[in-house]
């Protein structure tokens, strides 16, 4: 098994620790640098082979995918669930092949929770505390505000804790109200159709848009200028995540706030992994450190920012 001789080189003659991830798909900025994050570890990690499957936004297809790499026996499962619920039969598939299932950056609900090792991830309804205290903040807490909501993909952890996040912090200003609330998928494209009806409906009486991520935000904004109004001017943004795109807006003036959530999860899943294999105990939720950015913060972190 390899032997004990030189320390130098360390552990590559033993076998290497397999993790299969379901991927969700490539719906935004943010998990296309979540998927680059997991794919360099994969590559760069002498310690760990991946093997990748991108479910294209269908939960069938993740249960497919994780009874696949129940079959070959992987050492690991990773799972970003895009919805909550609806796990329990194949987890318990995995749980009786003993192979451990590591949550990455969305959470399940489940009766059970032996039915995963760890959530690595963020605290959704802290970020949609912080857009709600942040946007307040910026307008004025005593104001009148009328804000249209852009909701993540329905039923995912992101898109209910974000909702609930802001509508408890709204609660602290009564001026504030959300006029009108619909799921644009996480993508930019759907953020610029729905903007587009909810500004046809009453576009001269929204004073604020909050959306569950920056891709959607990108897309209300462009609605915003083609309907002739003055995007993070007339209509204030604020979106979560913090992608590039999201800081540069906010530099150019056309977005105001953006609530950081960190996508670069590769190497704590080579951690966890290899913290499992040396049969440690780790965390049930291993969390994200995160900012929030806006004005001058933005611009000044935009140069350094990875995602
Ligand atoms: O905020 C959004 C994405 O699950 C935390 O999914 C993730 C969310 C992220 O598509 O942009």
């Amino acid at each position: 098994n390899g032997g004990g001789s030189a320390a130098s080189e360390g552990k590559k003659d033993d076998k290497k620790i397999v993790i299969g991830f379901s991927q969700i798909g490539a719906e935004s900025g943010w998990r296309t640098a979540e998927t680059k994050s997991i794919k360099e570890m994969g590559k760069n990690d002498p310690e760990i082979e991946l093997k990748f499957s991108d479910a294209q936004q269908k939960q069938s297809n993740q249960i497919k995918a994780i009874r696949s790499f129940i079959a070959q026996k992987v050492d690991v499962i990773a799972l970003a669930p895009v919805v909550e619920t609806g796990w329990e039969k194949v987890l318990r598939e995995a749980k009786r092949a003993k192979i451990p299932v590591v949550l990455l950056d969305r959470r399940i609900k489940v009766d059970d929770d032996s039915l995963y090792t760890t959530f690595i991830g963020s605290d959704f309804i802290e970020e949609g505390k912080n857009a709600a205290k942040y946007l307040a903040n910026l307008i004025g807490p005593d104001k009148k505000v009328n804000i249209v909501e852009l909701q993540g993909t329905v039923g995912a952890s992101a898109m209910i804790e974000r909702q609930k996040g802001f509508a408890e912090q709204l609660k602290k200003y009564p001026g504030y109200k959300i006029k009108k609330s619909e799921t644009a998928d996480f993508t930019r494209s759907k953020g610029k159709e729905v903007m587009e009806a909810f500004l046809k409906a009453d576009g001269k009486n929204i004073d604020a848009v909050f959306a569950h991520n920056d891709d959607m935000a990108m897309g209300a904004i462009q609605a915003i200028e083609e309907y002739g109004l003055k995007s993070g001017k007339d209509i204030k943004i604020v979106s979560v995540d913090g992608i590039k795109d999201a800081f540069q807006a906010i530099k150019d003036g056309k977005s105001n706030i953006t609530v950081e959530c960190n996508p670069l999860l590769g190497p704590q899943l080579a951690q966890v992994a290899k913290e499992l294999r040396d049969g440690k105990k780790v965390d049930k939720w291993i969390k994200s450190k995160e900012d929030v950015y806006e004005g001058q913060k933005a611009i000044d972190a935009l140069p350094d920012r990875k995602y």
